[in-house]
C-alpha cells in the first residue's frame, strides 16, 4: 500500500512514517519544516537535536534497508499536493525515484498544532488559519479531481468539542426538535484559535464527503505524551522532535522536563482542567487500525482518540510522586492561567470506538512516566529554563 504522510517531519509524522515503513508499506512523507523553523524563529529550543527529514530517511534506509520517500514542500501550494495524485511528484530523497502510484491512504498531520502559537498575535493567528485551512482544502480538491477512493485519516482534536456540560459522543449527535429527529456533528466550542481551525477542517472534510463521496476518518485526539517508539529504539537519531517549551510542548512532556530541571510545575489556574490523554505509541496504533479498516465512500467516520482522562492537578501529583521516587524534589506552582478555559468542569467523553476495532491502550502509569524521566534526564544539560513559561495570554 502506498501511504502518504502530510507533515511527516513532525512529532507524530515521523514516528508514523517509520511505523508504516517497518510494516512493509510504501511510504512518502512531505513537510516544509514549519515546526523546526517556528522553533528557531521563536527561539524555544528542543530537548535534543534531530537530523533533518532527508537525513532521517537516509539513516532509516541504512539501518533497515527500507525506503521512506521525502518531499520537502509547502502544502499550501496546491500543485505540491496534486503532484502526488497526478504522477508529477519529484522526490528530494528516494532510492527509487519512480512514481509510486496513487496513495491508498493519506495521513494528514500537516497542521500548525499549538494553541498558544495561534494566539501570540494577529500574525501567528493568520499563519495558523492560512496553513491549516488551505492545506485541508488543497487535499480535498486534489482528491475530488484525481482520487476519490483514497482514504483520508485526519488528526482532529478533542478540543473541538471543548468542555460541554453534557457527555461527549464520538463525533455525532441525534437531535430531536419539535417532534422531528436528525443527526448532526456534535456542537463544537473551541477554546483557542488553533482548535477553531480544526473545527473548520472537519467542516471542509465533511463538505468533501457530502459533495464528492470522499472517505474520511477524523481522529479526535487528546494531548499526546512520550517520545520513544519501537522503531526509534534502534538508533537515537530516529527519535522524534521533543518540545518542552510553553508554545509547542504538551503538558505531560513539559511536567517531566520541569521536574528533571527543578522548575516548579506550571499548573495553570486551579488545575481542574480535564483532558483525554494518550501515549505516542497509541497514536500509531490508532492510525494503523484506522488505515486497516477504512471509512466507506461518502462516510465521515469520527473516533475520539484518547485512552484515559486526567486533570492537570492529577498529572502534577503523579509527576511529583514519580519524581520523588527517583530522587527529584518536585514543587507544584499554581500560576495565574494565561488561557481562557474552564478550570473546573464536567468532562465525560466516549472513547470506545477505537478499542472496539482492536486498539489495545497503553496507560500512563508511574512506570511509564518513570521511563520518560530517564530519557529526559539524559539530556538535562540541554534544558533551557527561560523557555518554560513566558505567559502567552489569550
Ligand atoms: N496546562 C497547564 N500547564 C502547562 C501546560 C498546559 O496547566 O504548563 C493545561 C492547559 O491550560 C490545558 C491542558 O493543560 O488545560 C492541556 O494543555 P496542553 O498544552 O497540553 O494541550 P493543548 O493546548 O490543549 O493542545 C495539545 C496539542 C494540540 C492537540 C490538543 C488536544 O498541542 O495539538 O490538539 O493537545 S486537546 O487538548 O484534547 O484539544
Amino acid at each position: 500500500m502506498h501511504i502518504l504522510i502530510l507533515g511527516g517531519d513532525g512529532y507524530l509524522g515521523w514516528p508514523t512514517a517509520m511505523y508504516f515503513s517497518n510494516r512493509g508499506h510504501d511510504v512518502t512523507v512531505v513537510d516544509n519544516y514549519f515546526r523546526r523553523n517556528a522553533c528557531t524563529e521563536l527561539d524555544v529550543g528542543m530537548l535534543y537535536p534531530v537530523p533533518t527529514l532527508l537525513e532521517r530517511a537516509r539513516i532509516w534506509h541504512e539501518l533497515t534497508g527500507r525506503e521512506i520517500k521525502v518531499v520537502i514542500g509547502d502544502l499550501k501550494d496546491p500543485e505540491i499536493i496534486r503532484s502526488f495524485f497526478n504522477g508529477r511528484v519529484s522526490y528530494q530523497w528516494a532510492v527509487n525515484q519512480g512514481f509510486t502510484g496513487i496513495p491508498a491512504t493519506v495521513i494528514h498531520y500537516a497542521e500548525q498544532p499549538s494553541a498558544p502559537y495561534s494566539l501570540i498575535n494577529y500574525k501567528y493567528a493568520n499563519i495558523t488559519v492560512a496553513n491549516n485551512l488551505l492545506i485541508t482544502n488543497n487535499l480535498v480538491w486534489a482528491l475530488r479531481d484525481f482520487s476519490r477512493d483514497t482514504h483520508v485519516i485526519h488528526i482532529g482534536t478533542m478540543g473541538e468539542y471543548g468542555t460541554p456540560n453534557i457527555d461527549i459522543p464520538e463525533g455525532w449527535i441525534e437531535i430531536e426538535h419539535k417532534g422531528r429527529k436528525d443527526k448532526f456533528l456534535f456542537p463544537r466550542h473551541a477554546s483557542s484559535l488553533y482548535h477553531t481551525t480544526k473545527i473548520m477542517d472537519t467542516d471542509l472534510l465533511w463538505f468533501g464527503v457530502r459533495m464528492w463521496d470522499l472517505r474520511v476518518t477524523d481522529l479526535m485526539q487528546g494531548p499526546v505524551y512520550g517520545m520513544e517508539t519501537e522503531d526509534s529504539a534502534i538508533d537515537n537519531r530516529l527519535m522524534t522532535l521533543f518540545n518542552y517549551d510553553e508554545i509547542f510542548g504538551t503538558i505531560v512532556n513539559r511536567f517531566v522536563t520541569q521536574a528533571v530541571v527543578g522548575y516548579p510545575l506550571t499548573v495553570y489556574g486551579k488545575g481542574g482542567q480535564t483532558r483525554g490523554y494518550l501515549n505516542i505509541n497509541d497514536t500509531l496504533q490508532c492510525v494503523h487500525i484506522s488505515e486497516n479498516t477504512p471509512a466507506k465512500k461518502g462516510e465521515l467516520r469520527i473516533f475520539n482518540q484518547i485512552m484515559e482522562t486526567f486533570s492537570v492537578n492529577e498529572l502534577a501529583e503523579m509527576t511529583r510522586r514519580v519524581g520523588a521516587k527517583l530522587g527529584y524534589e518536585v514543587e507544584i506552582n499554581h500560576l495565574e492561567n494565561p488561557r481562557k478555559e474552564s478550570e473546573e468542569h464536567y468532562y465525560n467523553p466516549t472513547y470506545q470506538g477505537l478499542i472496539e476495532i482492536g486498539v489495545k491502550p497503553h496507560y500512563l502509569t508511574d512506570d511509564v512516566m518513570e521511563g520518560m524521566f530517564q530519557v529526559v534526564a539524559n539530556y538535562q544539560s540541554n534544558i533551557r529554563k527561560d523557555v518554560i513559561f513566558k505567559g502567552i495570554k489569550w
